[in-house]
């Protein structure tokens, strides 16, 4: 009885759905499995956060979270993803992430009901060969199969170790064969969708400028941000900049990055989360309620 009248309940409450199909891309190492298993796992959710909860929905989406569990939160560190001899082999991660209801006595009292919001992605993580391919072995058949795979989405999350900014200019140059490739398909030209992610900014020469991400992206990415801006200029689709962390800081007053670094170069950093059991990442859901929507949302944007 009592089950039913929730169900009822929650299914008169308005809800919202937007969803998108997503790939995303980016070079070696930029942290795009850490990124997708930390969407997925939701660590020690912040109560104030915005978002309610991640659902992953499949075996896949599971298989994420099992990877949070046995090699994040043990302190390890992921292993790097193997390029797929078939885009069909590439697991495709289906989330739902659901947002909170904005519940205020106003909202009670006028009987106005409030937006849950549910953002449904299916998403493929790429392996970062797939972005040096594009640099060194162009028309290789397996490359253009996966640049048609590509095509196929409607949002590309382009992650890009924020600390390897001496890398800007091979990045703008994978950056515009994979965009000349994907305008030549249009599938969805115009529509398109591409959110520009810096991650590692916990690391603090990015986390004192993570809430000024299109700042961030143009001066530490200078060519890369051009070559973003002019595919926006002439119509492709839109763009939009975001700072993540897959990691986090640890600390309210003083914060410092959870993070025990590995290694520094001009790859960026690698490195393992110090202490598991205060995990709690940023930015994780900005770019996704973007490229699912076509809004940012403020509340998001601030970690
Ligand atoms: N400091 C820091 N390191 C991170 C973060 N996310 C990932 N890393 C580290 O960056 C390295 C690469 O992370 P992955 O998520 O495996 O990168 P990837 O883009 O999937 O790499 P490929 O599968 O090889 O294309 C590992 O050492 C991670 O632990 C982060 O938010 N902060
Ligand atoms: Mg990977």
């Amino acid at each position: 009885m009592i089950r039913n009248w929730f169900k009822t309940k929650t299914d008169s409450l308005e809800s919202q759905q937007s969803s998108a199909v997503l790939r995303v891309i980016g070079d070696r190492s930029s942290g795009k499995t850490a990124y997708m298993a930390s969407l997925a796992r939701w660590p020690n959710a912040d109560p104030t956060s915005p978002v309610q909860t991640v659902i992953p929905v499949g075996e896949a989406g599971e298989e994420l979270i099992t990877k949070a569990q046995n090699i994040l939160e043990q302190g390890l560190e992921l292993e790097a993803t193997n390029l797929a001899a078939s885009t069909t082999d590439i697991k495709d991660y289906t989330l739902r992430i659901t947002l909170k209801g904005q519940f205020s006595w106003n909202n009670l009292k006028t009987n106005i009901g409030s937006q849950i919001v549910n953002l449904n992605i299916s998403s493929k993580d790429y392996a970062g060969e797939f972005f040096s391919d594009l640099l060194y072995r162009a028309g290789n058949p397996q490359l253009q199969e996966y640049l048609e795979d590509c095509s196929l989405a409607t949002g590309i999350m382009f992650l890009v170790d924020g600390s390897s900014r001496a890398k800007d200019s091979e990045y703008a140059n994978g950056l515009d064969k994979f965009l000349t490739s994907l305008d030549r398909t249009d599938t969805v030209l115009g529509r398109r969708k591409i959110a520009f992610v810096l991650t590692k900014c916990e690391q603090s020469e990015l986390w004192v400028n993570r809430h000024r991400p299109a700042f961030l992206a143009e001066a530490r990415f200078p060519q890369v941000h051009r070559k973003l801006q002019a595919w926006q200029q002439i119509g492709s689709g839109s763009l939009e900049y975001f700072t993540t962390s897959a990691f986090g800081m640890l600390g309210n007053n003083y914060p410092e990055p959870n993070v025990q670094l590995l290694s520094r170069g001009r790859d960026g950093v690698t490195a393992v989360i110090k202490e598991p059991k205060r995990w709690r990442p940023f930015g994780l859901v900005a770019p996704v309620y973007w490229l699912c929507t076509g809004d940012r949302h403020k509340e998001l944007d601030k970690g």
